[in-house]
């Protein structure tokens, strides 16, 4: 049994319509899921702004590895194409997995370069720790302490700044 939080980002195509079709992979494993935020690239400017979201995920058959396998899933029914030359370039749809836990709330810790948990950047990412933030407030990113606290960093105040809420797009109804 594992809890996950899963980050999606899309930001080519309909970009709306390919954080459904994540929503439509995870199935029944979806617990939560937060607003949409439009939010300007990060890593790379030179691309259009994305849509994020994050989803709480949980299944009692699901090993970590299993999250990326869903994951994969998710971004290959979108089409993704990956372009090995920007490693933060657009895409259709991106899932990551943020961190998972085991049945008893233990945080799994994972230095595998195809999935290290929690996610390297994550404290980083304002377009993942707001939407979190949003559906689990007392959320706690393993190695770094509170989602709350980290959207405080004034590191991070220009990307909190800039993400804007879009209540028009409803991905609660697909879950
Ligand atoms: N994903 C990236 C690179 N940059 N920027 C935003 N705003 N949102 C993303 O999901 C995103 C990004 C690669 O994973
Ligand atoms: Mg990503
Ligand atoms: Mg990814």
């Amino acid at each position: 049994m594992t809890r996950a939080v899963l980050s999606l980002g899309s930001n080519l195509g309909d970009r709306e319509q390919h954080l459904r079709e994540a929503l439509r992979v995870l199935g029944g494993a979806v617990e939560r899921v937060s607003g949409v935020y439009e939010t300007p690239p990060w890593g790379d400017a030179d691309q259009p702004a994305y849509l994020n979201a994050v989803v709480l995920v949980s299944d009692p058959a699901a090993t970590p590895r299993d999250w990326l396998e869903r994951a994969r899933a998710a971004e290959t029914k979108a089409s993704r194409v990956r372009d090995p030359e920007r490693r933060f370039g657009p895409r259709t749809l991106d899932v990551d997995v943020i961190a998972v836990w085991e049945a008893d709330g233990r945080p799994v810790l994972s230095a595998d370069p195809e999935l290290t948990l929690p996610h390297p950047r994550a404290h980083l990412r304002a377009f993942v720790l707001g939407p979190w933030h949003d559906v689990e407030p007392a959320a706690d990113l393993p190695g770094h302490g509170p989602v709350a606290a980290l959207l405080d960093d004034p590191r991070l105040a220009d990307d909190v700044a800039a993400l804007t809420p879009r209540p028009d797009i409803a991905l609660e109804s697909v879950a």
